[in-house]
């Protein structure tokens, strides 16, 4: 497996010319983006992973296989980031929204949360631009009893918003878990 970094874009005037699949990664600032594009392609360091929320602030693409790119999208509900910043990644995630290469939408959810309307609003406005996974990041903070319980209750939370989803995974890039059944889903060998 080869996995390069391509480019960085914080407007939409900075985005790549479309020429492979796009698997994008979305999610709250600090959710475990990096870290699970890190663990996924089994490179350390290849995307920044950060304690510092709301660290990347650009949409990081990075080519896999020279057959599709990870799209590392900037984490959003940074308490910090005042309205100027919103409009910014308002505006970044339009234009990156209506590129027709997005095969599917990886939305990282940390399931000892609960979704906020904001969490329903973007996860519904994406899974209607195309196929949207739920990965639920962290999993070695929660007992396997506890992640059955907050698995189901996040399912039907998102159902009741009309968002319909492709897949459920639960993974762990610390202990490196759920990963091969993500790869599966993403037709990405194993490292
Ligand atoms: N316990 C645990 N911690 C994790 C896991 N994945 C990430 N973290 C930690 O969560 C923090 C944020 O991880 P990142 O991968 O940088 O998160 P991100 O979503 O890319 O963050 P931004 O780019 O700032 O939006 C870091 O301190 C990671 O070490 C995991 O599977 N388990
Ligand atoms: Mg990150």
């Amino acid at each position: 497996m080869k996995a390069t970094y391509e480019t960085s874009a914080a407007k939409a005037t900075q985005l790549p010319p479309m020429s492979m699949p796009e698997f994008a990664f979305i999610g709250r600032s600090n959710v475990g983006k990096s870290s699970l594009m890190n663990a996924l392609l089994n490179y350390t360091g290849l995307a920044r992973t950060s304690r510092t929320p709301g660290r990347t602030q650009m949409a990081n693409f990075f080519s896999v296989n020279d057959s599709f790119y990870f799209v590392d999208l900037p984490g959003y509900g940074f308490a910090a980031t005042g309205n100027r910043e919103h409009t910014e990644w308002q505006s970044l995630m339009d234009a990156y929204l209506a590129r027709p290469v997005i095969a599917k939408f990886l939305f990282l959810w940390d399931p000892r949360r609960d979704l906020g309307d904001m969490d329903f609003q973007i996860a519904l406005a994406l899974s209607q631009r195309a196929p949207l996974s739920l990965v639920m990041t962290k999993c070695d903070k929660l007992s396997r009893s506890q992640l059955v319980q907050r698995q189901r209750f996040i399912e039907s939370a998102l159902k009741s918003r009309g968002v319909t989803l492709a897949g459920t995974h639960a993974i762990s890039s610390l202990k490196k878990s759920g990963l091969d059944q993500l790869r599966e889903e993403l037709g990405l060998s194993k490292p």
